[in-house]
């Protein structure tokens, strides 16, 4: 048994983020544990095996090792504007892994031995007009608001955008450019961005949000 819910996470990571973010409009109080990727805590590797992050352990000590769980775990508790509501299941499925695929060999060729990233972009572009035509008849993915859909998939286009912004602004994505500056801009996203040093054991706790 802990005090409260412990989320280890990793600033940067897109998965992270967004389950800091359903976190974070909960309300619902956890210690957020800064992870450094090559050197992880034993306590979260012993807690879930697999190792990525985040990883939310409860304070009955079950385990929740998947972003999007986190997320619908800190809504089912408060919601309070109604992100559950705009829930498209098939779009996240489609964010987390066609264009996941693609974000990562356009950012990382080297990862993958690729010399040409221009097909990765195509893919992955793909989906940006997909995004943009929904975005041009409303202001958010599922509804006129911002729902657990845009919350999952935007820390992804934040990615591939921030990948070669030059040419990302240069498109025909208006929508789309819209939605991703009003996102970032947010103070919520900001709160979620806040730095902490890596956590070590024997550590203060650092209470989030
Ligand atoms: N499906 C997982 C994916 C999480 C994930 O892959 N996170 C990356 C960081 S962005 C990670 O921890 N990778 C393991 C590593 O780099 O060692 C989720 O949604 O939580």
């Amino acid at each position: 048994m802990v005090e409260r819910p412990i989320l280890y996470s990793f600033r940067r990571c897109p998965y992270a983020m967004r389950a800091r973010m359903a976190v974070a409009i909960s309300g619902v109080e956890v210690e957020l544990r800064e992870v450094v990727l090559r050197d992880k805590p034993a306590q979260m590797v012993e807690a879930s095996p697999k190792a990525t992050v985040p990883v939310l352990v409860q304070t009955d000590g079950a385990v929740i090792d998947e972003s999007l769980e986190i997320m619908r775990w800190a809504l089912a508790q408060n919601d309070p504007d109604s992100w559950l509501s705009g829930d498209d299941a098939d779009l996240i499925a489609t964010n987390d892994g066609p264009f996941k695929a693609a974000l990562d060999r356009y950012k990382y060729p080297h990862r993958y031995a690729i010399d040409d990233v221009t097909p990765f972009r195509s893919t992955g572009s793909a989906m940006l007009e997909e995004l943009n035509a929904r975005l041009s008849d409303q202001d958010y993915l599922t509804s006129g608001v911002i729902g657990i859909t845009d919350i999952a998939i935007f820390p992804f286009v934040r990615q591939f955008a921030a990948t070669d912004l030059e040419w990302f602004l240069a498109q025909p994505l208006p929508a789309l450019q819209r939605w991703l500056k009003d996102l970032t801009a947010a103070p919520l996203f900001e709160t979620i961005m806040c730095r902490l040093p890596p956590w070590r054991h024997g550590d203060h706790a650092t209470l989030f949000p």
